[in-house]
């Protein structure tokens, strides 16, 4: 049976050898602790982490560790974690710990993964065969419209060329838009937006709850027309993704935000980067995953990002690939960027480089497709912008 083999960046504590450093992570995340025990059967030897190599980066270590696939419960991400990202975070021989990979065995990677994928989502949007980038948007303001309000801003978006429209992560059920009559309101305007235009376009209702309620309220919004839900993985947990995707009633797709993130991704030195998450959310099903950007406004990592979106599109145990979702801070002059940093398997949503449109949100909406559209054409978005208006003053309001 093959190892579970994870890969760390690590900074040793000043007293402490990086050798010792490496092996107190293999020590505390297998069978040993601080001391030598008395409990220590001969038969548990087999259980030992072990470390391959510790070599030198910049200003710390890389190594590779090994942990016994035994160690493992197949199917429990949860207690995956807790041996691949662990205590070890808090060892005091560490000054800095930064989980960057992991690599799994076929016997743990045995999910059922993602309902739609790549493919599934495209044929809803019916771009299997263009294979054009698909455009979301955020409603804004992030929270604070009535549902009727919400509705109507979504129909804008839908009628000025978006594929996909999306709850932010910090509206769920709050008493000023209620998630029922929210989700009614939307999907009536989407209709209206749908037969009107010819297209099908996907509205992600946010259903992110305590884990006891998730999926009901996720059929609750499905029974109320919403033909996408969204949970946040990680305020939420990979639990909430995999009873999201695995539950026969919501066959539609899971859009998964990754709120809070950061605090785990955006140090260099410590913490969990993007990668592992991705392979988790892969294999509980997500169907479209918020990896990041190369130029907008959150802080962003082009080349780790790269890689991170290849873990989610690339042959992985048979299971479908996930749309990567870069968003936070694009508008049209930026769609070139994202575009040529990261290929056409994606998602390119905007919510203030739509909304904050000077001609309101159905011109946004016009002009992130156009800029697709420029792509596409291999035309620049300034030759473009000449015969088209929306995008014109969109690039006349945010440059590239
Ligand atoms: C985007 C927004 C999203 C972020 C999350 O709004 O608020 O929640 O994309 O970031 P806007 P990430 O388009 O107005 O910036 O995708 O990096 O997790």
């Amino acid at each position: 049976m093959a190892d579970v083999t994870a890969f760390y960046y690590f900074e040793p504590r000043s007293d402490t050898t990086p050798e010792i450093a490496a092996q107190a992570i293999a020590d505390e995340e297998t069978t040993g602790t601080w001391t030598d025990l008395t409990t220590r059967a001969d038969y548990i030897k087999r259980l030992d982490g072990t470390v391959e190599c510790v070599e030198p980066l910049g200003e710390g270590y890389i190594t590779k560790i090994h942990y016994p696939t035994e160690i493992f419960e197949p199917g429990n991400i949860a207690q995956y974690l807790s041996v691949v990202a662990g205590n070890l975070f808090g060892l005091g021989r560490l000054d800095s710990v930064r989980l960057l990979d992991i690599d799994l065995p076929p016997e743990l990677t045995a999910f059922k993964g993602p309902k739609f994928g790549i493919e599934g989502v495209r044929k809803l949007i019916g771009t299997e065969r263009t294979l054009r980038p698909h455009v979301g948007t955020i409603i804004k303001p992030k929270v604070g419209l009535t549902p009727k309000d919400t509705a109507e801003v979504a129909y804008l978006a839908a009628s000025g060329g978006v594929d996909f429209i999306k709850d932010d992560e910090t509206l769920t059920n709050q008493k000023f838009c209620p998630l029922t009559e929210r989700v009614e309101s939307v999907m009536a305007r989407l209709d209206e937006a749908m037969s009107e235009t010819g297209r099908t376009i996907l509205y992600a209702a946010n259903v992110s709850d305590r884990a006891d309620r998730i999926v009901e309220r996720a059929e609750k919004a499905i029974e109320c027309g919403a033909n996408a839900v969204m949970v946040d993985v990680i305020t939420c947990g990979f639990s909430a993704v995999e009873a999201l995707s695995e539950e026969s009633g919501i066959n539609v797709p899971v859009h998964v935000h990754r709120t809070m993130h950061a605090a785990m991704t955006r140090s260099k030195k410590h913490g969990i980067a993007m990668r592992p998450l991705a392979r988790l959310v892969r294999m509980a099903g997500g169907d479209q995953l918020h990896t990041g950007t190369v130029s907008g406004k959150m802080g962003n990592y082009p080349l780790e990002l790269k890689k991170d979106n290849k873990v989610l599109t690339e042959d992985w145990f048979k299971l479908k690939s996930v749309f990567p979702v870069a968003s936070g801070g694009l508008h049209p002059g930026k769609v070139q960027s994202e575009l040529s940093g990261l290929g056409t398997d994606i998602i390119l949503q905007a919510g203030g480089g739509i909304h904050g449109h000077p001609e309101g949100t159905k011109a946004g909406a016009a002009a992130m497709r156009q800029a697709v559209d420029a792509f596409m054409e291999g035309v620049s978005p300034e030759e473009y912008a000449k015969n088209h208006n929306e995008l014109r003053i969109a690039l006349e309001k945010w440059g590239k």
